[in-house]
This record gives C-alpha cells, sequence and structure tokens, in this order.
C-alpha cells in the first residue's frame, strides 16, 4: 500500500502546545524522501490544523472539531487503498485516526490498537487535573469522556477493551489507571517492558490485537522513548524504551495485510536538541513502514 503521510497539526490538547509544529518539521527535513529512499511510495497527501483556542470556547471543543476533519482525511486515504501515516500533532489526534479507522471497518469487524506511550492516556474529564485532551485519547476511542471526542461518525466504542494494548507506561494517575482496570485493558507498564524486553512485549501485543479483529494499527508516542532518544516532546519521562529496541522490534510491521494505520505523535521541534528527536522519529518509521521483502534479505 502506498503511504499517505497527514500532518496532525494539534497542540490544543496539550499544556505545551509546540507538538502543533511537529508534523511541518518532520516534513521540511524530509521525512517523505526519507522513507522514499527505501523504494516505499510515500508522500504527504495533507496537513490539517486545529483552530486555536482563542477562537473556540475550549481546549475541548478544538481539539473536537479538529478530530472530525482529520478523522475526514484518514477515512478517504483508507477507501482508495492507501495506508495512512499520521503525524502528530499532540496526542489527541489519535482520536480522529482511530475513529475513522474503526469506521471504515464498521461491518466487517473490529479493530485492534497497539499503544505505545509513558502514559495511559486513559482520563475522561472528571478524573483528569490538567483537563488536557491528549491526556484522554485512550478513555474516548474505549467510549468514556466527552461527547465531541467519543461520539465521531455517530458511534461510541471505537475500540473494545479486549483488543487494545498499551505498552511502556510509567506515569499515570489513579483514575485512569482504574478505568483501564475495570474495562481490563492490557497494560504492559515499564518494569514488565525492561523485563521481557520490548520485542517480546511487543510481539505479544500484536498476537493479542489480531486475535478478534480485521484491522489493526499502531499509535506511537514519542515520549514513550527514553528522553536521551527523545528529548523532543512536551512531557519526557526518565526511562524509557530504548531507540534501537523499538527500531529492532517494529521493523516490517505494517507490512502485516491487516495493518491498517501507523501514527507517530508528540514531536515537539522546540524542546529538541540537536535534531535528535527528528531522528529518532526517521528511524521508527522507516523500521515500521519496512517492505517486508527487504527485511528478510537485509
Ligand atoms: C497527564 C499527562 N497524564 C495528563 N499526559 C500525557 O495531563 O493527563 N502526556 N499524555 O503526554
Ligand atoms: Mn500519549
Ligand atoms: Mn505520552
Ligand atoms: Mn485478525
Amino acid at each position: 500500500k502506498p503511504l499517505a503521510l497527514i500532518g496532525a497539526e494539534v497542540g490544543e490538547g496539550a499544556s505545551d502546545s509546540g507538538c502543533k509544529w511537529g508534523a511541518r518539521a518532520l516534513r521540511e527535513r524530509g521525512l517523505a524522501q526519507h522513507l522514499g529512499e527505501a523504494r516505499r511510495d510515500a508522500r504527504w497527501v495533507d496537513m490539517v490544523g486545529a483552530r486555536p483556542e482563542q477562537e473556540v470556547q475550549s481546549r475541548l471543543d478544538s481539539v473536537a472539531e479538529f478530530s472530525g476533519r482529520l478523522a475526514h482525511v484518514v477515512h478517504r486515504q483508507l477507501r482508495s487503498g492507501a495506508m495512512p501515516v499520521v503525524i502528530g500533532g499532540d496526542h489527541s489526534c489519535a482520536v480522529g485516526t482511530w475513529s475513522a479507522v474503526a469506521d471504515a471497518w464498521r461491518g466487517q469487524g473490529d479493530i485492534g490498537l497497539i499503544w505505545v506511550d509513558a502514559h495511559l492516556d486513559a482520563h475522561t474529564p472528571a478524573t483528569s487535573d490538567s483537563l488536557a485532551p491528549h491526556g484522554m485519547p485512550v478513555a474516548a476511542l474505549l467510549g468514556h469522556g466527552a461527547p465531541g471526542l467519543t461520539s465521531l461518525y455517530g458511534w461510541t466504542g471505537k475500540v473494545k477493551p479486549g483488543n487494545l494494548v498499551i505498552i511502556g507506561a510509567r506515569s499515570f494517575e489513579a483514575g485512569e489507571r482504574a478505568l483501564l482496570d475495570r474495562l481490563g485493558v492490557r497494560v504492559m507498564y515499564m518494569p514488565e517492558v525492561d523485563r521481557r524486553g520490548f520485542a517480546a512485549c511487543f510481539d505479544e501485543a500484536l498476537a493479542l490485537v489480531r486475535r478478534h479483529t480485521v484491522a489493526w494499527g499502531l499509535s506511537f508516542d514519542l515520549d514513550a522513548l527514553d528522553p536521551a532518544d527523545a528529548p523532543g516532546t512536551g512531557t519526557p519521562v526518565e526511562a524509557g524504551i530504548a531507540l534501537v529496541d523499538a527500531v529492532q522490534a517494529l521493523r516490517g510491521c505494517a507490512a502485516d495485510p491487516e495493518c491498517a494505520a501507523i501514527e507517530l505523535t508528540e514531536y515537539n521541534p522546540l524542546h529538541d536538541v540537536a535534531g535528535r528527536t527528528a531522528q529518532s522519529a526517521f528511524a521508527l518509521l522507516s523500521s515500521i513502514t519496512l517492505p517486508v521483502a527487504q527485511a528478510i534479505a537485509a
């Protein structure tokens, strides 16, 4: 499938809005050309921007309105047979991305989702202290939280709890954990990742999200990585996943015919150090989208 790069220019979901410039920075750095070097058909198809907070009632309104427009673009690419690769933007963009994927397969079956993140992102407005929408997309996709985020396409529960796996969590609040526990979502917290290795965790997660589904996707928050490899995010958290481990484990995963879409979020160019985070983003995306034949040859 051709890769359809979609910029999600949203920073309104985070307390530090610098991620709004992440997609543009990666595009200007030559992400499409970089992916094209391995004969992948990759091109930017759209940049979708969120309305600044001042123009709308609240950050939540900005994100909700943006989500609908992002979802529309993702949906159209799916129908055209391309693989959307959504480049954030803060992680609230996941609401639009995965609502579109779920809706595109609606009637055929459920979708699976692997969520790699230092955080759980499973808040509702009732449990969140920060009220930052980028802390809410997991809950929203599960059908919990603000209607503006849960009800795209007029239905809720885009991802069923049993078809979701979170990997790398090490910073979270009690309320969001309680929701995931209650729903029975599988979370591979960082101690488990350290013990078993990221590759073993990812392989198990992949088997899980493929089991009862017709399609699956990967949402990768760059803050899952160790800050040494990804200093340029809004909320770095110590002791994360090593870039080399992630690059190794994710090789060619998107070549699976059931892989519907990919998402990479929370790149904040204003906090980057010598382009290190941008380089990590490039390395992750080229690994993920490696054509499988080449992975075998390499
Ligand atoms: C924190 C930070 N849990 C919050 N969340 C995220 O504000 O809800 N940081 N997702 O990247
Ligand atoms: Mn996140
Ligand atoms: Mn995060
Ligand atoms: Mn399946």
